[in-house]
């Protein structure tokens, strides 16, 4: 008899009723986030038959010439969840201020933040991307909703996850009960439960990192990957492989499903950016899935749930996956 299959559905239902991990509007939230999630992935699926290639006239924020599927992801999470009730307030990558909910609707006790479309210099030539989430509660009490209710560390997200649309289209989502994984059944359009419990092994031999910004690195940066180079008749006594995507969305999913360490380090190009990743919507909840299946993730130097954030779309350096690796990385930067 074949394994019953648990859609996303139920696996919430679970988590809500049996392991009361999850209030019912926040089963809501992630039920809306994870249609969007198809939707999107129907959109990214077309291609050039959807006219939806290439880039659209805009910049974002960040000075980044939008795609087109940016806008389009971004305006379906809006779309979707703004109406239902359970969130205050949204954030995103392509927005510059935060998207308080509508007064034609009720406000709910939670905040979205989203980066749409990681990865979208990837979508013209076919390699995976995907859409980035994180959820915190309003501040108790808080009148309205205010960018400063946003401000709030990882360590206090409520769930967090990201849809990859690769050659599967798979959400992966932590509630604080561990990683879950599902994939999405084009047949039957419903999310079903793969993987849970995923573990991350606290050793490896596969980094990951951007390998033409090395004339640019710190020390401590340049010594670890040189280590790594080194291979068997090095330090390390052990050769490595090397990955990089360009899709943060896509090497986190293999450091989930396989081990590895991803590093996107601070570098000399731009000094006074800590780094190129977000910390709100990109980093915060990476690092508590990483977390959550046993892994580590740190700045370099202290653990990036830790960091008490002070503006929207602020960057950060950012060294997650295996636990012991990243230990390594980061006493090399510490000196501990
Ligand atoms: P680079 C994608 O643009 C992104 O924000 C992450 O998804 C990815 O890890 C990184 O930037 C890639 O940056 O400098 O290698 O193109």
């Amino acid at each position: 008899m074949s394994k019953k299959k648990v859609s996303l559905s139920r696996y919430l239902v679970e988590q809500q009723r049996v392991d009361g991990h999850i209030p019912g509007d926040l089963r809501l939230l992630l039920e809306v986030v994870a249609r969007a999630s198809k939707s999107i992935s129907q959109a990214v699926n077309k291609g050039e038959l959807g006219e939806v290639m290439g880039s659209a006239t805009t910049e974002n924020v960040q000075g980044e010439m939008q795609k087109k599927l940016d806008i389009i992801a971004n305006e379906v999470l809006i779309e979707a969840n703004e109406w239902g009730g359970h969130l205050a307030a949204m954030a995103s990558e392509e927005m510059e201020g935060i998207y308080v909910v509508p007064n034609r609707y009720p406000q709910g006790e939670y905040l979205l933040l989203f980066d749409p479309l990681d990865g979208s210099s990837n979508i013209d030539v076919n390699v995976s991307i995907g859409t980035i989430f994180s959820v915190l509660k309003k501040p108790e009490g808080a009148r309205g909703v205010t960018e400063e209710d946003f401000f709030q560390q990882g360590s206090k997200q409520v769930a967090a996850g990201y849809c990859v649309f690769g050659p599967q289209t798979t959400l992966v989502l932590t509630v604080g009960d561990g990683v879950a994984m599902f994939t999405l059944d084009r047949e039957q359009g419903s999310f079903v439960l793969t993987k849970e419990h995923v573990s991350i092994p606290a050793d490896t031999q596969e980094f990951a990192i951007n390998m033409s910004n090395m004339r640019h690195w710190d020390e401590p940066v340049k010594r670890y990957v040189d280590e790594c180079l080194a291979g068997k008749e090095g330090p390390r006594g052990k050769d490595f492989n090397m990955r990089w995507v360009a899709s943060m969305v896509a090497d986190v999913h293999r450091i989930l499903t396989r081990g590895g360490v991803f590093l996107y380090p601070w570098d000399k190009r731009e000094p006074e950016k800590p780094g190129k990743l977000r910390l709100m919507y990109e980093a915060n909840p990476m690092s508590w899935l990483i977390e959550q299946a046993g892994g580590a993730a740190t700045n370099g130097r202290e653990r990036i749930l830790d960091i008490q954030p002070t503006k929207l779309h602020e960057r950060v350096s950012v060294v997650l996956g295996s636990k012991n690796e990243v230990e390594r990385i980061t006493s090399y930067h510490t000196g501990l």
